[in-house]
């Protein structure tokens, strides 16, 4: 070979022939040109940067390597054409939001971002009412807007808007479409992102292509898993978990017009896609392209770790789920850099970070942001335990995410807590993981002597004996019963530990999600039980709609709703002068000589450290102040009290009962006070 021709590796260099090809097509069919002039030079750009992040993914999804390659062509055209059609009807306002979102990649990731979860009717009546309220969110210091499901969905249940029979429709009770935008630029113009839910996984029995399906188009019916019979159902459910044991057993449920099974993970009425078809990945990157366009600027995609199905397994993480997300990530951050996806994958701890990109073989870009569900678990283990050596040992284990990537912290939301500790976790630290996690559910259904908790349990597998739970962050704290008991005293804890919690989440790096209501310490609502729809699914005890008459009260230092309020506010403040929680940095647990004491080292390779200490004990507890200088804050000030020096005694530091610190150096902080 003469030495001047560059040796480039055959994958390279297919993919670069089949992009040239690509944007010849988009060429071809004036795509391009309607882009205008300067959007088409940085259109072609970003598919040239990206090209490659779609194309593997693909080719290994759809590209049967056996003469097959004018069909994989061809789809790869039509795939680049739905992303420039998406491109060329993004509005200015957008286009100037993606060039500032190029600019400032890590966006999503500043210590000043904060979310807050809720109901769009359940906080305001409708989208229109949404709008009315961002002072409450203004306050809160809140930068970040999830709505909860708001698309259309079935009549009946739908469980909670996650049987959707329209992408394209908002929910008529909500408003339309005009309504989500206008609310999308409203936030934005306070400088607010909106998230809404993509249910990727499933479509509602009712949608048009489901109905299409039933009414025998095999176009349609190829858009979803069924059988004729039960061998192959039969199969699968040897190792497939059941997500909702007792309320819909079983993953596959009879449909009488199809006089077949459909594949049904959740509940009957939800019918899992299946994404071995090109053109169901083909229809709902359709559908992320529209949401983006509408201004929403994360994508929260529902249930990602069920796309893929593969007989003997148990059905979740498969490799070929990570491929459809790169791929969806690659071709939606063409035509809307502005999009960051949220994976909501509430799996083991060992399979998260993969979410976000972190594979064995380097780093490929998938979703930016992933719930950190071990976090929350163990908050609430520890809070029982009134210890956090498993919380210490467990989060000490997993790995970082990718820095470009962040997780969601959060302490509730409007699921069920699953007792995700995993055996080996458990068996770590002395404990036997069936019972601990058996202990969980029964403290927090406030049935375990001493329990503060008033909570449910959800979920319950007869056959394994696993039970998750319900009930607002406020009634598991302990409010409910302290509110009930009229003690003063009980109160008081229940509202330390409620912000403890919210200290360890604020603090941790990432988005921290505030759930709607925890600002108030609303309690478990039971009004669910009188709507035949909701009534079986006891998730809707901790979906309260907002009480306003409560937010009222937000300022009165003398009611808990202000006293939760504050204490939010405080962490809030205390989040924007805290550079090291910016994206970038690692936080590590660490071990202190008290196990009642959660320590962790939040680490920014430019902006410094912060040591974060939060007590779980109902005493105060003291920890080696040698640790603190170890951590490199020995002349440290806290930034959850004004910037007061941490309190000294006997070379140890001590913690008041449910107390927290933020330990930052001195001199890292001065510029902020
Ligand atoms: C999600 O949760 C939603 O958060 C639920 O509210 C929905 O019911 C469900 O999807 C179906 O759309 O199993 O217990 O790993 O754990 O997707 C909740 C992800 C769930 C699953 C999660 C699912």
């Amino acid at each position: 070979m003469p030495l001047s021709e560059p040796v480039v590796p055959r994958r390279h260099a297919v993919a670069a022939a089949t992009r040239d090809r690509v944007l010849s097509a988009l060429e071809r069919n004036g795509a391009l040109q309607r882009l205008g002039a300067r959007d088409a030079a940085v259109f072609r750009t970003r598919l040239q940067r990206h090209f490659a992040d779609a194309f593997a993914p693909l080719r290994a999804l759809y590209g049967h390597e056996s003469g097959e390659q004018p069909h994989f062509q061809a789809l790869l055209e039509r795939l680049f054409g739905i992303v420039s059609e998406a491109a060329e009807a993004r509005t200015e306002d957008l286009r100037i939001l993606d060039h500032r979102r190029e600019v400032d990649p890590d966006w999503f990731l500043h210590e000043t971002m904060i979310g807050y979860v809720c109901y769009a009717d359940l906080f305001a009546g409708d989208l229109a009412g949404v709008g009315e309220r961002l002072d409450h969110l203004a306050e809160l210091g809140v930068t970040y807007l999830h709505l909860m499901p708001l698309l259309a969905a079935r009549d009946g249940p739908n469980d909670g808007g996650y049987a959707v029979v329209d992408y394209t429709r908002v929910d008529p009770r909500l408003g339309d479409v005009d309504d989500l935008r206008a609310l999308s630029a409203a936030l934005r113009e306070r400088g607010m992102s909106l998230c809404i839910d993509v249910v990727l996984n499933h479509t509602a029995r009712e949608h048009r292509w489901a109905q299409a399906a039933r009414a025998g188009d095999p176009h349609y019916l190829a858009f979803y898993l069924t059988f004729m019979d039960r061998t192959l159902p039969d199969a699968y459910e040897t190792t497939l978990p059941e997500v909702f044991p007792d309320l819909a057993p079983g993953s596959f449920s009879w449909d009488d017009d199809l006089r077949a099974w459909v594949w049904t993970s959740f509940y009957d009425f939800q019918w899992d896609l299946d994404y071995r078809n090109p053109e169901v990945f083909a229809a709902m990157l359709e559908v992320l392209l529209f949401l983006a366009n509408t201004g929403v600027e994360v994508l929260r995609l529902d249930a990602v770790p069920f796309l893929w199905k593969r007989l003997g397994t148990d059905c979740q993480n498969q490799p070929e789920v990570h491929l459809l997300l790169q791929a969806l990530r690659a071709l939606v951050r063409i035509a809307a850099p502005a999009t960051v996806f949220k994976a909501e994958a509430i799996v083991a701890p060992g399979k998260l970070v993969r979410y976000l990109g972190g594979h064995d073989d380097g780093q490929r870009p998938e979703c930016e942001l992933a719930y950190h569900n071990q976090l929350m678990v163990l908050l609430w283990s520890a809070l029982a335990a009134r210890d956090a050596t498993l919380m210490t040992a467990a989060l000490g284990r997993m790995e970082q995410p990718p820095r470009t990537t962040g997780w969601v912290t959060y302490v509730r939301g409007h699921d069920d807590i699953g007792w995700a500790v995993t055996d080996a976790d458990a068996a770590a630290v002395g404990l036997d993981g069936a019972t601990h996690r058996a202990f969980l559910a029964s403290f927090y259904a406030g049935d375990f002597p001493g329990s503060f908790a008033q909570g449910e349990r959800f979920g319950v597998n007869a056959a394994t004996g696993d039970a998750r739970s319900s009930g607002t962050a406020a009634s598991l704290a302990g409010i409910e019963a302290a509110l009930e008991a009229g003690e003063p005293e009980l109160l008081d804890a229940a509202v330390a530990r409620l912000l403890l919690l919210h200290a360890v989440i604020y603090g941790w790096g990432g988005v921290p999600l505030l759930y709607m209501g925890d600002e108030l310490g609303l309690r478990n609502d039971r009004s669910y039980l009188r709507d035949p729809t909701r009534a079986g699914d006891n998730r809707w005890l901790h979906r309260p709609r907002m009480d306003w008459k409560a937010a009222a009260r937000r300022h009165d230092a003398g009611t808990v709703e202000g006293r939760l309020f504050a204490g939010l506010r405080r962490l809030a403040d205390a989040r924007r002068r805290c550079p090291p929680l910016r994206g970038g940095g690692a936080t590590t647990p660490w071990w202190t000589d008290s196990p009642q004491v959660f320590a962790w080292l939040r680490q920014h390779p430019r902006e410094g450290g912060m040591l974060g200490l939060a007590n779980f004990s109902d005493t105060a507890s003291t920890i080696d102040a040698g640790l603190v200088a170890h951590a490199g804050m020995a002349a440290g000030v806290d930034l959850l009290r004004d910037g007061a020096e941490p309190v000294l005694r006997d070379g140890r530091l001590e913690l008041p009962a449910w107390g927290c610190a933020w330990i930052v150096p001195a001199e890292a902080s001065r510029w902020s006070w």
